[in-house]
Order: structure tokens, then C-alpha cells, then sequence
């Protein structure tokens, strides 16, 4: 087999990995494997291939945490600007901050939802097909175990028609079938089989399974109140967690295969209508930034805004509980919203 080579990165490649890779830990790790077969070389091919990412890592099992944790641990202080344990979750929502009447004018709806992967299992970069399956069907069943109020269908990726996956995926209810940082991590892999969504009947829960983790619990709906979705999503994630082991560090709190999503595992994102800020994007992005908030399009993760509509949400997932992560969120979206 040949030697991995030194990669090279470009001048305007602004990544984690690039950041915190250095030729001492290239010489200690390049070499090294999972137990379950995940190299080093898969671990940062994504940020090799894809020059523009901002992390550039992925990885394959629970054991690349502790084996790559030279290069990985910078990364995840880095992006969480947090030291130490995770601390416990708490999703209690009863003395949450409000939305200020100016940020509820200009929310058109809110999404939270956690990360969740299965122990015992490699990560989705790592895993194989048949396993991908057994994690397919173990989801499956803890599905039907559902309270009543939030019960649904499971669709499968293999079952849909084009027109009917287009429709969710507008519709923000499901993932999108090509992200070239995905398939660079070898998520892609066998698609579109083992994949699916779980949608409620009123379609505000909802379940992706086997995207970049194994499940991505989500509670979606229109408008802005914040404490009735998150405790939608709280109620979802206990009664999965009665009938799934989800791999867990007291460490890093939840695991899963982005470094960006480990501890809370939690992204909370409102659709904000942000006329006057939307002028100077770059401007809206520094001032986010500044509050701890990350923007993206209205399509998710590397989209554009539509008219003036941005995705605002957490940045932070690690080293805080999902209470303190959507009470940032909540002062954050009141000041962009008085800015505004
Ligand atoms: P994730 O949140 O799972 O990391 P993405 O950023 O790709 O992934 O977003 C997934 C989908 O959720 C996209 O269709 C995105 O537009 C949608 N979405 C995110 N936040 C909201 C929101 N507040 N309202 C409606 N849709 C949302
Ligand atoms: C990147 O490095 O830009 C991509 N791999 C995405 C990083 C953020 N990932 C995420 O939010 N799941």
C-alpha cells in the first residue's frame, strides 16, 4: 500500500483541519486505524477534497475520538470554545427568555433537533451495509413505540418517488439527496438504501435516519414559540432513548460523526426575516458570530438566503446543556432582531 502523503492545502482553504494539522501530528497518526478499519486518511479526506470546508473532519467510529484525539480535540475546543466535561442534558423549558415582539415579527418558523448515533455501531462513515440496516430496523422499531400524539409513518428513501422526495425536501421535512462534504466522507455510501424519514401526523416531528448520523430527531413549525418545539423534541428524544442505546462520552457528551455535533448534539434554528440586516450580509454574519450564533441559507447548511430570509441558530453544542443552548439562541435572535 502506498505511503499517505502530506497534504496540501490552499491559500484560501480557512478549515479546522488545516488549522490545528500539524507535521508532529502527521507523523504519529497518519498511519494509524480504527479497530473497526477507519484510517486517518478518511478521517480528514473530506477537508482534503473539499478545499472550502470549515471543520474538514469526520469521524468513522467512537474509537477515532480517543485514537485521533491529538488532531481531533483541538478541533472540537476550537469550534466549541468549551474545556472540560459536557455537562449533564436538561431539556427543561419552563423559565426559557422570551422572544421580544420584534424577533417573533420576523420569524417565519422554528426547527430544533438532536444528533443521535447507536452504541455498539460505527459511525455512518464507517459502518457497513448490513449494520447500516440493523441500525435501520432497530430505529424502525422504537419508532412504533411512540407516544400516540407524535405517531407517524416511516418512509422509506428506496420507497419515494422523485416528485414526492423533491416536495419534502422543499418543504424543509427532509435531507437532501447530494452534499458533496457528505459523499467526501463516505456518508454517501449505498444510497439510497437504509435511509428514511419517521414524519408525525401533523408532520412537527419528525426523524432522518442514516444521513450523516444515524438519527437527526427534529420538532418543526411555523412561527416562534420555541418552548412548545423543544418540548416536542424533549418528548420525542426520551421515548427513543427507552427503546435505542445512543452512544454517548462523559466526555464529549453525544457522539456523532461531525466533531460540530457532539455534546448536546443540538442545533435550534429559526427562518428570521431580516430586511435591513440582509444589506450587508458579511455584516450580518460578524455580528452573529459575536453572539455566539452561526447563519445559513434557507436551504440548510452551505445554501443561500431568499429573500432576506436567513437560518439562524447555536453555534455551540458542546460544553453546555440544550436549555442554556436555546436560551443563547433566544438572546441572540432578540438583539439581531432590534438591530434589525
Ligand atoms: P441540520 O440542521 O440537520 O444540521 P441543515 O442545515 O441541512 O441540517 O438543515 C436541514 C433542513 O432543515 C433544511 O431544509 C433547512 O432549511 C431546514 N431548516 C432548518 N431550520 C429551519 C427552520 N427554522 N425552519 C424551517 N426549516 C428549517
Ligand atoms: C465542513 O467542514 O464545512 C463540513 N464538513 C460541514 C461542517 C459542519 N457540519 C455540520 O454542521 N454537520
Amino acid at each position: 500500500m502506498n505511503q499517505p502523503t502530506y497534504p496540501v492545502f490552499s491559500e484560501e482553504c480557512q478549515s479546522l483541519l488545516k488549522k490545528h494539522l500539524s507535521p508532529t501530528i502527521w507523523k504519529a497518526l497518519s498511519e494509524s486505524c480504527t479497530k473497526s478499519g477507519y484510517s486517518f486518511s478518511q478521517l480528514i479526506h473530506s477537508g482534503i477534497e473539499q478545499q472550502d470546508s470549515g471543520v474538514g473532519v469526520y469521524a468513522g467510529d467512537v474509537e477515532s475520538y480517543s485514537l485521533f484525539a491529538p488532531l481531533l480535540m483541538p478541533i472540537i475546543r476550537d469550534y466549541h470554545a468549551s474545556s472540560g466535561k459536557h455537562p449533564a442534558s436538561d431539556f427543561s423549558f419552563d423559565d426559557l427568555p422570551k422572544i421580544c415582539v420584534a424577533a417573533q415579527q420576523r420569524i417565519i418558523s422554528t426547527r430544533v433537533r438532536v444528533g443521535r448515533n447507536l452504541s455498539g455501531f460505527p459511525l455512518g462513515p464507517a459502518i457497513n451495509r448490513t449494520q447500516r440496516l440493523e441500525v435501520e430496523t432497530l430505529i424502525k422499531n422504537a419508532l412504533k413505540k411512540l407516544p400516540e400524539r407524535i405517531q407517524g409513518a416511516y418512509l422509506s428513501l428506496s420507497d419515494m418517488d422523485e416528485s414526492q422526495r423533491e416536495d419534502l425536501v422543499a418543504r424543509h421535512l427532509l435531507f437532501k439527496s447530494e452534499d458533496r462534504f457528505l459523499s467526501s466522507a463516505n456518508l454517501m455510501r449505498d444510497w439510497p438504501e437504509g435511509r428514511g424519514l419517521f414524519l408525525s401526523e401533523d408532520k412537527a416531528f419528525s426523524v432522518w435516519v442514516n444521513e450523516e448520523d444515524q438519527l437527526r430527531i427534529i420538532a418543526l413549525q411555523q412561527g416562534g414559540d420555541i418552548s412548545a418545539i423543544f418540548r416536542l423534541l424533549a418528548d420525542g428524544v426520551k421515548s427513543l432513548s427507552e427503546h435505542l442505546n445512543f452512544a454517548f462520552s462523559d466526555d464529549i457528551g453525544y457522539l456523532a460523526s461531525c466533531p460540530t455535533n457532539l455534546g448536546t448534539s443540538m442545533r435550534a434554528s429559526v427562518h428570521m426575516k431580516l430586511d435591513s440586516l440582509a444589506g450587508n450580509e458579511t455584516r450580518l454574519k460578524k455580528q452573529a458570530e459575536a453572539l455566539g450564533l452561526q447563519v445559513r441559507g434557507v436551504n440548510g447548511e452551505h445554501s443561500e438566503s431568499k429573500g432576506g430570509v436567513y437560518d439562524i441558530s447555536n453555534r455551540m453544542r458542546m460544553g453546555v446543556t440544550e436549555k442554556t443552548a436555546i436560551s443563547h439562541l433566544v438572546n441572540g435572535i432578540n438583539v439581531l432582531a432590534e438591530m434589525d
